[in-house]
């Protein structure tokens, strides 16, 4: 539909000027989820005719506290790129509005995995190791307030994300009793196990797969998916420093510069 072009073009310009908007809901009523998920897709669209790359997607709101703390009652997904990706874990703050950071289990995948019945046997015959990471959300609504569809709109408040140098097998650790602990400035801020994340984290790309296979899509050989917050998000400030600690698998040190 030409109308949803037309919104995409509008979020999107607003993602890349790192610019704040008012709620889509509001400036277009009567938006379906399905329409969300379709703008998301042009605007990723937008992104990859500028020269970047669809290397992963996120799923978020996977966990009951965070639910409650955005008003929004179920998981969504969005999609990574290339240019989201921290090569190393500083984040500078020009070029966002808002950012918080979150403690989050990636999976990497060595084999493409689709399909309406996927078990979670299944997601770790595909997983080619399981990683520590955070993501820095950072909607672009004002206080950072939205509804379902307006967030899922927005990919899902997606902005940056870093992923460990160390990888794990899928066996490796009993990921739902993973304990992480978040440091800000050296006072603990915010701490939560694997199971957080849908009761297991692998239960995440579980439910990804199947939401996926509603538009036809799946995880491609070599993607990286991101299970979702294991915490509250952490409010970033210039000057930050903040330790995201995964109990036995150590520890991501982010620095937040201007
Ligand atoms: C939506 C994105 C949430 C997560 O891991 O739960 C998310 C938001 O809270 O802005 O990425
Ligand atoms: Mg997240």
């Amino acid at each position: 539909m030409e109308e949803l072009g037309r919104i995409a073009d509008w979020i999107f310009q607003h993602q890349r000027q790192a610019q704040e908007m008012g709620r889509v809901t509001d400036r277009w009523p009567g938006l379906t989820v399905e329409d969300a998920y379709r703008i998301q897709e042009l605007v990723v669209d937008r992104m990859v005719a500028d020269g970047d790359r669809v290397v992963g997607w996120k799923m978020g709101l996977t966990s009951a506290a965070k639910q409650r703390s955005m008003g929004v009652a179920e998981p969504i997904y969005g999609r990574l790129t290339a240019a989201m990706e921290l090569s190393e874990p500083v984040l500078h703050l020009a070029g966002t509005i808002h950012p918080r950071v979150e403690p989050e289990l990636a999976f990497v995948f060595k084999r493409s995995l689709g399909g309406p019945s996927v078990r979670p046997r299944d997601v770790w015959l595909a997983t080619e190791c399981v990683l520590p990471a955070f993501e820095i959300i950072d909607s672009r609504y004002q206080n950072f307030s939205f509804t379902l569809i307006d967030v899922v709109a927005d990919n899902a408040s997606g902005c940056r994300f870093y992923v460990g140098d160390q990888g794990y097998a899928p066996y490796a650790a009993r990921w739902d009793e993973v304990g992480v602990v978040v440091t800000k400035n050296g006072e603990v801020v915010q701490t939560g196990a694997g199971a957080a994340v849908l009761g297991h984290p692998v239960q995440s790309v579980v439910t990804l797969v199947r939401m996926l296979d509603r538009i036809g899509a799946q995880i491609e050989a070599g993607m990286v998916v991101l299970t979702g917050g294991i915490t509250e998000a952490v409010h970033l400030a210039a000057g930050d420093r903040v330790d995201i600690g995964f109990e036995g698998l150590g520890t991501i040190p982010l620095r937040v510069v201007t």
